[in-house]
């Protein structure tokens, strides 16, 4: 069965940091870090895509190219890991295209779930942290929001985003968890931590750290 955790937020909030650090703890057990857009070898052409400026995509024709990306993901890579017992850290899932497209580019949310639950063939997290850091702090930390076209949008698009995060986390609070992430990065940890901890025993994890 495994366990599947997934990291969300606007840029710079410090998903990639937390993946890391919460693989080295899982010391004793299997685990996979992952991420999304671009977890497999199609992911990684459709990922060069999306953030290709000389050819900009229409909004839905970039969220169908985040919904291929998530299907092939799901069934190479996330679906196997979870079938032998893994514990899968995914760097942004599902809950990415619901903010990003459905509030930051303003399409109907609800279609995109539905669209989501397609791509995704029904697999849904155990566990979402929802790293939420005030948008402008977030986007100063972060060299990919100068870097590429999404991360490049308004200040309005981001802090559309960040409500759309909200809106889920209010939606889903037993899936998805708050972390104060303009907290320092060992704190982030340590409240992440907490709450993966009464999991573990679904991946055999011994430490009690
Ligand atoms: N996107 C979408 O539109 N729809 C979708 O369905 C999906 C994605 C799946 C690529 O995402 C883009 O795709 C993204 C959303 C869109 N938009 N853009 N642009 P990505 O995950 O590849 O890129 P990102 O989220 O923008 O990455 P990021 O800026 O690297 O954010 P991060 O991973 O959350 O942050 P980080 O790399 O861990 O940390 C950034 C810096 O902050 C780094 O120097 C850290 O050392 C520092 N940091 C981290 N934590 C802290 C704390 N707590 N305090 C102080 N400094 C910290």
């Amino acid at each position: 069965m495994g366990l599947f955790i997934t990291l969300e937020g606007g840029e710079g909030a410090g998903k990639t940091e937390l993946a890391r650090a919460l693989a080295a703890r899982l010391v004793d057990v299997d685990v996979v870090v992952t991420f999304e857009p671009g977890g497999t070898p199609l992911g990684a052409v459709l990922r060069e895509r999306l953030f290709d400026e000389a050819h900009p995509l229409s909004p839905w024709a970039e969220t169908f190219l985040f919904l291929a990306d998530r299907a092939t993901h799901v069934s190479e890579v996330i679906r196997p890991a979870l079938a032998r017992g893994a514990a899968v850290i995914c760097d942004r899932f599902a809950d990415s295209t619901v903010a990003y497209q459905g509030y930051g580019r303003q399409l109907d949310p609800t279609l995109i779930e539905a669209l989501n639950r397609q791509a995704a063939g029904g697999l849904v997290p155990h566990l979402t942290f929802f790293l939420d850091v005030p948008t402008q702090q977030g986007l100063d930390r972060s060299q990919r929001a100068r870097d590429d076209r999404i991360g490049r949008e308004s200040i309005d698009f981001h802090r559309r985003v960040a409500e759309g995060f909200k809106q889920l986390a209010l939606k889903e609070p037993d899936r998805i968890h708050t972390l104060d992430a303009a907290r320092p990065a060992d704190e982030v940890l340590e409240m992440a931590w907490t709450l993966i901890k009464p999991r573990l025993a679904m991946i055999g994890h011994r430490t009690s750290a």
